[in-house]
């Protein structure tokens, strides 16, 4: 299983991938987290992508795409991977694509996982009481949604067009998200191992928060 997941800052791509990683027996890749590595061990990479991070502005394509190819190749071992915070612009897209095409392991589903600003704004304001990213601060915050809706949110309709986009109500809580998220991949199992790609149509599960999570309580 190849997934990917896009959503805004705060919609939940790091939780989710976690579990989906752990659920599905594959590889967590995260943007995030491999650019704050090169932060943290302060090589002159790490520099150029802490102006970055820091101001919420996307870091250079080139940087992030020449960080991928190795996990992924590393992914195939693991038979999938589950890619957190890539792509984050149409030109991301297509490489990803591209990277994916040359090793035979293009994405089978890109999640959307949907939230709105105040929810998403909240869980960031949280977040950083307990972490202290240097980007969760509410003016970063602002910026990044900005950016998301400028040039993140566009590439749902490329994915859409793919027939690849599972859209999620990701308001709820991690685990009644994750639940639905598997029970929709589940669905899809037999259709992702032998349909076409271009026969497949988009699906939106948005409205459908009500039957996923109603029975269950917040684990
Ligand atoms: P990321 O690390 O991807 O950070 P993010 O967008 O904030 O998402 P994250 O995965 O951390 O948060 P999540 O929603 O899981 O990117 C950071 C920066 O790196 C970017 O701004 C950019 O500068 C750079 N970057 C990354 N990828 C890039 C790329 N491809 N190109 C260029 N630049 C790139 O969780 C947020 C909080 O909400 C957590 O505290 C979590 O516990 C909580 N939460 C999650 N789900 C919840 C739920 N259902 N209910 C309640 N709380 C929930």
């Amino acid at each position: 299983m190849r997934l990917l997941l896009i959503g805004a800052p705060g919609a939940g791509k790091g939780t989710q991938a976690e579990l989906l990683a752990e659920r599905l027996g594959i590889t967590h890749i995260s943007s995030g987290d491999l650019l704050r590595q090169h932060v943290r061990d302060s090589t002159t990479l790490g520099q150029t992508i802490r102006s970055y991070v820091d101001q919420g502005d996307l870091v250079p394509d080139g940087v992030v795409m020449d960080m991928l190819r190795k996990p992924v190749v590393a992914a195939s071992e693991t038979g999938g991977y589950v890619l957190d915070g890539i792509p984050r612009n149409i030109e991301q897209a297509r490489a990803a694509y591209k990277i994916g095409l040359e090793l035979g392991m293009t994405a089978d589903v890109a999640l959307h996982l949907e939230a709105d600003d105040a929810e998403l704004t909240r869980r960031l304001l949280a977040r950083a009481a307990l972490e202290h990213r240097s980007d969760d601060t509410a003016e970063v915050i602002a910026q990044r949604l900005a950016l998301y809706y400028d040039v993140t949110a566009p590439i749902l309709a490329w994915y859409r067009d793919r027939g690849i986009l599972v859209s999620v109500d990701a308001m709820r809580s991690a685990p009644e998200v994750g639940r639905e998220i598997l029970a929709a991949l589940e669905a899809m199992r037999p259709f992702l191992e032998d349909g076409p790609v271009r026969e497949r149509l988009p699906v939106d599960l948005t409205s459908l928060g009500e039957a996923f999570g109603a029975a269950s309580t917040a684990e």
